[in-house]
């Protein structure tokens, strides 16, 4: 790309290394670009100005490493971290690829599944935590079912709690500084999923040992396989405190895991995402989890594609947050004239339930009111095509 890059390291964008070192294989056809190493993933990232990038265990190491290699591929990582500056911010463990998580991995009916499962995943804190990285990921890839006969959804997602309550133990035995974050997703690999949502992640968070260890990240592509609302989505955890990174992508409703770039399916939506972290502060990384289309010779013009659909975006924001007639309609749509409410609805107390009461109210009335949605969104159409 011959523009100037509109993003810098301190935009705090990540990618994962698999994004890169997909080499275009899918169900029905072999690779389309040469495989890229995860050292070779992570170099080409930070010299492109990337602020992070998170990885899954073996995408550094592959099952079977011996100990020597491992430290000699981990040596290698931190130079390249040194050289280009760019920083490991999550990791992962891959407990999908292998057959031995064939029907799950932490609710394998296999006590010893389960139990390879885990210590993959101390492994993978240990080597996140060399790195650096101050977030681990669970995806559930295989935690879920094609027959449910034959796997009891309670008991799976007890075994889940006792493998996440085993690992957050042993993080903080270690004292690693590291914070566990769910990352929902419907469908794909499997039939059907456990934690399919943000909603299911954060109602199984509150019954772990150490609530307080875990967060979510959701995936904007995920909740759209079922068809539902990604800002929705985000909102979820960020107003619970519980968004401890994102992952960016775009996607088709209710169809295959498409994992496309940034704002290439749907900008209004992805938009209203910008906007939203961008209106309450996220401070995490903003990671991109998509692949470079199948067509491409290498990632490069992927990765710079999704950064600067991203700061597109953001600008836009700027100019929806600042737009006076649509400031002056969101106003008139949420100042609405509570005189006379004072603080009834804030908290219960027996007075402000005896106020309301005896409150008297016009539902005719207050149904008269206008809601200019028509020219609200269309303002925002306007916006976000660049009219005046
Ligand atoms: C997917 C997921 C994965 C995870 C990754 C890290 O649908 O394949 O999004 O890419 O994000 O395994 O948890
Ligand atoms: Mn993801």
């Amino acid at each position: 790309m011959a523009r100037k890059a509109l993003w810098k390291r301190s935009d705090k964008f990540a990618f994962g290394a698999w994004t890169v070192m997909n080499a275009g294989g899918d169900p029905f056809g072999e690779a389309t670009r040469p495989q890229l190493s995860g050292p070779d993933a992570v170099r080409g990232l930070g010299e492109r100005d990337v602020y992070g990038f998170e990885f899954h265990d073996n995408d550094l190491v592959p099952i079977g490493t011996p100990p020597r290699r491992r430290d000699a591929i981990l040596r290698e990582v931190r130079k390249i971290m040194g050289s280009t500056g760019i920083k490991a911010t999550a990791g992962t463990t891959n407990l999908f690829s292998h057959r031995v998580f064939k029907d799950g991995a932490f609710t394998s009916h296999d006590p010893k599944v389960r139990a390879y499962a885990v210590q993959k995943a101390m492994a993978g804190i240990d080597l996140a935590a060399e790195l650096g990285a101050g977030v681990y990921i669970f995806w559930g890839g295989r935690e879920g079912a094609e027959v449910d006969v034959a796997k009891d959804p309670v008991e799976a997602l007890k075994r889940f709690r006792e493998a996440m309550n085993f690992l957050c133990a042993y993080v903080l035995d270690q004292g690693y500084k590291m914070v566990f974050s769910i990352e929902p997703k419907p469908n794909e690999p499997r039939s059907d999923m456990y934690l399919a949502t943000a909603g299911h992640a954060l109602a199984f968070i509150a019954t772990l040992d150490h609530p307080d260890m875990a967060g979510v990240n959701p995936e904007l592509a995920h909740v759209k396989m079922a068809g539902l609302n990604v800002v929705h989505e985000v909102a979820q955890p960020l107003e619970a405190g519980k968004l401890v990174d994102i992952h960016l992508n775009a996607q088709k409703p209710l169809r295959f895991d498409q994992d496309m770039s940034f704002g290439a399916d749907n900008p209004k939506e992805a938009l209203l995402v910008v906007k939203l972290l961008s209106d309450y502060g996220y401070a995490g990384t903003k990671a991109f989890d998509c692949h470079p289309y199948r067509t491409e010779a290498d990632p490069w013009d992927f990765v710079e594609r999704n950064m600067t659909a991203y700061k597109l975006l953001e600008a836009k924001v700027d100019r929806v947050n600042s737009d006076a007639r649509l400031v002056a309609m969101l106003e008139e749509l949420t100042g609405a004239d509570d005189a006379g409410l004072g603080d009834v609805l804030l908290s219960y107390s027996r007075k402000n339930a005896a106020k309301l009461r005896g409150m008297k109210f016009d539902p005719a009335k207050l149904a008269e009111r206008r809601l200019l949605y028509e020219r609200i969104d269309q303002r925002l159409t306007e916006i976000l095509l660049g009219a005046e």
